[in-house]
């Protein structure tokens, strides 16, 4: 296998039970004691859990009153948005000091192509993953776990290997027997539906794709089929893309069951409460353009394929509303997601209503997000609104 990435360096850095570990850090009480952190009215879901909490089958998204059957000394803190996000920053000003090419995933993970790093300093991606972690203990006080290959998708099943506070590295001649086991249900885009699906026709592992071959996962899998046979076989071209290079920021979501309208407008308000969450924290420099959302309609076709259709809205007047909320994101994170939250809600139900009413069918995923302007419109260089509107941008 010759391609580019086998030159390329990557680390993914994810942090150990992310939003427990900052509460832990901050309440010693809570530290040997299972602990999750989310809402405990009846209707709420945990944002995580501690490793000794999960130990009991407590985890992320599950509600907290199930929670508390699993494990009736489970102490439920509230988040603190706040407090994640200022060790976020840290986090990645200790990145900037290994590499410019760091795509944040969301507030505790991201990639990291250290290539130039390690070459120029004649360091190994495993040192390097050793030093970022201790600056980030020694800056934050907690733990993050590391995971290198020459791709992207194998650097992040990679950090997943050893947590917590492990580095666990997938070395270039490694690959193929890596490969060799790994379960499909691990490759990046391969959801429990999919799996089911793959486990129907006999596909268990990377080395079963590999069998199969491509012409028959096109088959079976459309375009997508064509990328899992190159996955198997540890192919990903995909660079490290820094926030001033992607074109767009979305959040999706795919159901347990299947929604209909009524139900997925029901949804739309906490989902777009996370989008706000994530493009205030992510791209405070980048100006969007237009919103949109996505959603995949179940088994369109005969094979059994699902139909993907976007709906998009350019944005005009409310456009400057939504640079205060992003200039002003500083001041008070909660407030702003919420006041961006109430003025995107309204878009993304228009968008979404017209595409149920033209699909009339129930849905599976949902996505929303923004497209960006030129990416090299900097939201640091408008001094206030009135430039902003001197800027001559094009919304068509
Ligand atoms: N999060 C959330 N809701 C989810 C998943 C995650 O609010 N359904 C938040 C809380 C997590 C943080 O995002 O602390 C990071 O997510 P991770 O998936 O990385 O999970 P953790 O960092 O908590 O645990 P791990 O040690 O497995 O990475
Ligand atoms: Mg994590």
């Amino acid at each position: 296998m010759i391609n580019g990435s086998n030159l390329r360096q990557i680390i993914h850095i994810d942090m150990d039970c992310f939003y427990a570990a900052v509460e832990m850090r901050d309440n010693p009480q809570y530290k040997n004691r299972p602990l999750a952190v989310g809402g405990k009215s009846k209707r709420s879901v945990l944002c995580t859990a501690n490793y000794p909490a999960r130990k009991f089958g407590v985890r992320a998204a599950i509600p907290s009153t199930m929670a508390l059957k699993l494990c009736p000394e489970l102490v439920i803190v509230p988040p603190n948005f706040q407090k994640y996000k200022q060790a976020s920053e840290i986090i990645h000003q200790v990145f900037l000091e290994f590499t410019k090419q760091i795509q944040p995933l969301s507030l505790d993970e991201a990639f990291l192509d250290i290539t130039h790093f390690s070459t120029f300093h004649d360091v190994s991606p495993f040192e390097i993953a050793q030093m970022i972690k201790k600056k980030i203990l020694d800056r934050t006080e907690l733990t993050a776990s590391a995971g290198i290959a020459n791709t992207k998708f194998l650097a992040k099943i990679a950090s997943d290997w050893k947590k917590p506070n492990g580095i666990y590295e997938i070395k270039i001649d490694q690959v193929p027997t890596f490969l060799k086991d790994l379960k499909v249900k691990k490759l990046p885009g391969v959801g429990p539906v999919t799996n089911e699906k793959m486990k129907n026709l006999g596909l268990d592992t990377c080395l079963d794709l590999q069998n199969y071959g491509q012409a028959n996962l096109i088959q079976n899998f459309g375009k997508f089929g064509g990328r899992l046979y190159e996955l198997s076989l540890g192919i990903d071209h995909s660079e490290v893309k820094s926030s001033r290079t992607s074109k767009s920021l979305s959040i999706e979501n795919t159901f347990k069951e299947n929604l209909n309208t009524e139900k997925l407008l029901l949804e739309i308000p906490q989902l777009v409460d996370d989008f706000s969450l994530r493009f205030l924290r992510k791209r405070k420099n980048r100006l969007p353009k237009s919103i949109f959302v996505r959603i995949k309609l179940p088994n369109h076709d005969k094979k059994g394929l699902e139909k993907s259709v976007i709906n998009f809205l350019n944005l005009s007047e409310d456009i400057e509303k939504i640079v205060k909320h992003n200039i002003n994101n500083e001041t008070n994170l909660e407030q702003n997601i919420s006041d961006l939250s109430q003025l995107l809600t309204p878009y993304f139900s228009k968008l979404t209503h017209e595409i149920m009413e033209k699909h009339q069918s129930e849905i599976r995923l949902f996505g929303l997000g923004v497209r960006y302007q030129n990416p090299e419109l900097d939201l640091s260089e408008i001094k206030n609104l009135k430039d902003f509107d001197q800027l001559n941008f094009q919304f068509a």
